[in-house]
């Protein structure tokens, strides 16, 4: 079984073939697919673009609103020079849940909407031949996977997604998909480390891992590894599959001042002959906390930017190369330098351009929506149910397994990125109740395991976990506060008194802080693109503008805020609701990328802070 998550590249020894492209496709209202042969091929269908979300192609709610399983077909011919190699479908992520048959037959399948996932077809492909590619797929939200909601069904019997979160369900096979053929002996993994010396020389610490899926050639190969300058000379390499590679001189890969270095990890036979090569882009840098501060390379980093979405017009939240490119366009223009994925984790494609534009990466799992207690708190009082605390539900033990192979998952495939300096490891969870601590506990300690650079943790706290109350806190590396003085709390012409409130949390948190530095993972507020109102009214430009002042203001008095991440870049849909008009309104840009006035708020006030603010 193929359980690599190494982005598929081609090279000397790899192939990969694209397969991407219009899809056929079928919703399967009646759940009778399986019963009716769909997984040898699909009758009756629609075209589909691949990669998309689903919910925007068509013009009808049934179509947008879909929840329980849909399916895609799609053909490829593999050409029979690939007979010797591991056969291999990559999907970037197939949101919530697939299944994946080839030419009929079952060859795996996986719960997670927002990692990549393997279907070894090794030995069941025709050469030369039309192949039949079908996948099952479900998007029905649950309490035990993340993210977190449940499956209702209307009054006549239609399912519907129940978020317990802020952004739209939207599903799909989100993110290209690849057939790769891959050597016998094949690199499976590989890591790295950095130290870096006073003389600017670095060492590089690697281990690559190998893996024999013809069993029976493990002994015959060695490992070499070497390190390119960015004109292609080599500067450092080794043998092995652990190794260093000391680097003279080393270009650090830095804020908004990447540099990279190209990693070729070469497995030869003993005739020196390539057996397989993986080529990769890695950046020289340490990140660390000390003394309350973000230190990259030990110098202080201030944090400014964003909690984004991966969210366009017409493809939800399918892979838009486009659209990464205007947002880091935005990003730049802005004066940003970091950015949270909230509240999932993204599209590789996204990761490589923080690698190449030196952005600074909070990596966020999909553990959204642990946080029933307003829901709980009707019901109580209704006596319809008694309040059950979110990590003592029955569903705990389930979503703690999923969780922590989210965690593996997103670490495996992000761990060698120089731009991800966290990781985040929920968004908002209930953490008022002891019933929360052992569950935090196991999550903290999976991502300190699987991290062989031991980057700092945090989770994003909720408004409604304070110093006074917070149980789980204490295991954040640094502290992640999601905090709406002015927009959710006191809002309007009473953000006076808004602005005490927040003082008085963050003079409670002072005490109690010790040496962590703490971050605003989220802080907005809702502003319609065409509103302009003097004086200000919620929903205003003016008063978003009023809002990023009163807020910054309260930043600037807290030495130990070391940044500052605005909610959210854009405009992106939710759900509908009485508090959403077609979606969350909080961006500094318009769902099309378009500035609003306070994106001058913060362009002024982020091009004027100094990297090392608050050193
Ligand atoms: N935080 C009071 C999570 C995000 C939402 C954001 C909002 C909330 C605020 C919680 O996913 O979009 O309401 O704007």
């Amino acid at each position: 079984m193929y359980k690599s998550l190494l982005y598929p590249v081609a090279s000397a020894c790899r192939r990969l073939l694209p397969l991407d492209g219009m899809w056929k496709f079928k919703f399967d209202k009646k759940s009778e697919g399986n019963k009716e042969g769909w997984n040898t091929g699909l009758s009756d269908y629609d075209l589909v673009p691949v990669p998309s979300s689903f919910a925007d192609l068509f013009t009808d709610k049934d179509s947008r609103e879909f929840c329980g399983d849909f399916w895609y077909e799609t053909e490829f011919v593999a050409p029979s020079e690939w007979k010797d190699r591991e056969l291999v479908v990559r999907f970037g992520s197939v949101t919530h849940r697939a299944t994946v048959y080839i030419n009929g037959e079952e060859v795996t399948s996986h719960v997670g909407g927002f990692l990549p996932f393997n279907a070894d077809i090794t030995g069941k492909v025709k050469f030369d031949e039309m192949n039949k590619l079908v996948v099952k797929a479900n998007n029905e939200l649950s309490e035990k996977m993340i993210p977190c909601g449940k499956t209702s069904v209307r009054s006549d019997g239609t399912k519907y997604a129940q978020a317990y979160f802020d952004f739209f369900n939207y599903s799909g096979i989100h993110r290209s998909v690849k057939l790769m053929a891959l050597p016998k002996l094949s690199i499976t993994d590989y890591e790295t480390t950095y130290e870096i010396k006073d003389d600017r020389s670095a060492i590089v610490n690697y281990n690559v891992c190998v893996e024999d899926f013809a069993s029976d050639n493990s002994a015959n190969y060695e490992v070499k590894v070497c390190l390119k300058d960015k004109e292609g000379n080599v500067v450092a390499s080794s043998d092995g599959e652990k190794g260093k590679l000391k680097v003279e001189n080393a270009n650090l890969w830095n804020v908004r001042a990447a540099y990279l270095y190209t990693i070729v990890i070469d497995l030869v036979d003993k005739e020196g002959n390539k057996i397989d090569e993986y080529v990769d882009k890695i950046g020289i840098r340490t990140f660390e906390i000390k003394d309350g501060h973000f230190l990259l390379n030990g110098k202080p980093v201030y944090l400014r930017g964003f909690g984004k979405h991966e969210d366009s017009d017409i493809r939800g939240r399918g892979l838009d190369l486009a659209t990464i490119k205007r947002d880091y366009e935005c990003m730049k223009w802005i004066g940003s330098n970091c950015f949270r994925t909230s509240h999932y984790p993204y599209a590789e494609e996204m990761y490589r351009m923080a690698d190449e534009e030196g952005f600074l990466i909070i990596d966020e799992t999909p553990a959204v929506g642990m946080f029933e207690s307003l829901m709980n708190a009707v019901d109580a009082a209704s006596g319809s149910k008694a309040v059950v605390h979110w990590f003592e539900k029955e569903t705990t033990p389930e979503l703690l397994e999923h969780h922590k192979e989210c965690i593996k998952d997103m670490i495996k495939r992000d761990k060698n990125h120089p731009s991800v300096i966290a990781w985040s490891l929920l968004n908002e969870p209930e953490t008022i109740y002891e019933c929360a601590v052992p569950y935090f506990e196991a999550v903290f300690e999976c991502a300190r395991q699987e991290d062989p650079q031991k980057r700092p943790r945090t989770f994003a706290l909720v408004i409604n976990s304070t110093p006074d109350n917070c149980k789980c806190w204490h295991l954040c590396d640094f502290v992640s506060l999601n905090r709406y003085y002015g927009w959710y709390v006191m809002g309007g012409y009473n953000i006076v008194s808004a602005e005490q409130a927040f003082r008085a949390e963050m003079d409670k948190w002072a005490k109690i802080r010790g040496d962590k530095p703490f971050i605003f993972t989220e802080y907005g507020a809702d502003t319609s693109g065409e509103l302009h109102k003097l004086p200000s009214v919620m929903w205003s430009q003016e008063y978003q503008d009023e809002y990023y002042d009163m807020n910054h203001s309260v930043f600037d008095s807290y030495p130990w805020v070391q940044g500052e991440l605005v909610w959210n870049f854009a405009d992106f849909q939710t759900g509908e609701g009485i508090i959403r008009m077609n979606g969350n309104k909080k961006g500094i840009f318009t769902r099309n990328r378009q500035p609003k006035s306070a994106a001058y708020v913060l362009k002024h006030r982020w091009e004027e802070l100094p990297l090392d603010y608050k050193k």
